[in-house]
């Protein structure tokens, strides 16, 4: 039998669990996750290959209307899939009514050439009434390829919806090596762990507010250990403070929680120093996006 393979993005609304999904298929967290709006912000490559296929799977960020040049760059990223691909997993909740913002994604996938799997997710928090009506009310909007309800966080039909993507790919070559799981470097996913911890600590405005940047990562070769130092970049000092928290508090809790996902990951000991930053109103600059990560990348 011949070798399959092809792309495929995850697209939809901030929180309805496209990054969720993609670690339970990579079974490992290459994507950071929280109950917070907008977590992700770069496209990441989840590449999965077994000996007959390669799926390569794009997270993207969540499609919202921006407020800021780093909401543009993300919802841009987000788009730029739809040329890059072969099939697009469209993800919406299963608890959750259509609103605007599935319609203005539904708007864009009808124009794009591209074959749409609509994706039903966190099928566990609906009853089978609730999942069949949320399914016809999409189903009115626009043609699809399939419909699959899941539940990424549960794992509910996720082999499933793999079978289905098999069953569509073409005769292609490989594109990664079968031991490649991401296309980033270690270096940014140290960085969202990172963030990722601030994500679930802090509220409001302050996981809107917050860059990792990893200034050094090597091996001390005293300890044997992974020396990573890293910058958190704040807007404002109040946020800073938040960050840093009483006595230090916070930001030793943010690197307890973050240094052992990041040992995980890298399967080595880690010393994490991180320290924390004010650059004033960074979302909206340039220069400070292109620094902190957020500058274009195209498949
Ligand atoms: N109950 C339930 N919760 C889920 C499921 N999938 C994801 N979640 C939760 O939904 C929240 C958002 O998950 P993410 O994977 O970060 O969502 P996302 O679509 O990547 O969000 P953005 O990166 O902001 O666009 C998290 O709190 C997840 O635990 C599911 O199947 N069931
Ligand atoms: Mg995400």
């Amino acid at each position: 039998m011949s070798f399959k393979s092809g792309f495929v993005a995850i697209l939809g609304r901030p929180n309805v669990g496209k990054s969720t999904f993609l670690n339970h298929v990579m079974g490992q967290k290459i994507a950071i996750m929280s109950d917070k709006a907008q977590t992700t912000r770069n496209k990441i490559m989840g590449i999965y290959t077994t000996p007959e296929e390669q799926i390569v799977f794009i997270d993207t960020p969540g499609i919202h209307k921006p407020k800021t040049a780093l909401g543009d760059f993300m919802v841009d990223a987000a788009y730029s899939t739809l040329r890059e691909v072969d099939t697009v997993l469209f993800m919406v909740p299963a608890d959750e009514p259509r609103g605007k913002g599935d319609d203005m994604i539904m708007e864009r996938l009808k124009q794009a050439k591209v074959p749409v799997i609509l994706v039903v997710n966190k099928l566990d928090k609906v009853n089978p009434e609730q999942l069949l009506d949320q399914i016809q009310d999409f189903k009115d909007q626009m043609d699809f390829k399939e419909i699959i309800p899941i539940s990424a966080l549960q794992g509910n039909n996720v082999s499933h919806l793999i079978d289905v993507l098999s069953e569509n790919l073409e005769e292609g070559v490989q594109y990664f090596p079968e031991d490649m799981i991401t296309d980033h470097p270690e270096r940014f996913l140290v960085s969202e762990m990172i963030r990722e911890k601030v994500l679930h600590l802090t509220r409001e405005e302050v996981p809107h507010s917050i860059a990792v940047v990893v200034d050094s990562m090597k091996r001390d070769e005293e300890t044997d250990k992974i020396h990573i130092q890293a910058t958190i970049m704040v807007e404002r000092s109040s946020q800073k403070g938040i960050v840093i928290g009483k006595g230090g508090a916070m930001l030793k809790k943010i690197g307890t929680l973050a240094r052992k996902d990041i040992e995980t990951m890298l399967g080595d000991k880690v010393f994490l120093e991180t320290w924390v930053k004010v650059k004033k109103n960074w979302r909206d600059k340039k220069l400070d996006l292109a620094d902190f990560g957020y500058n274009e990348k195209e498949y």
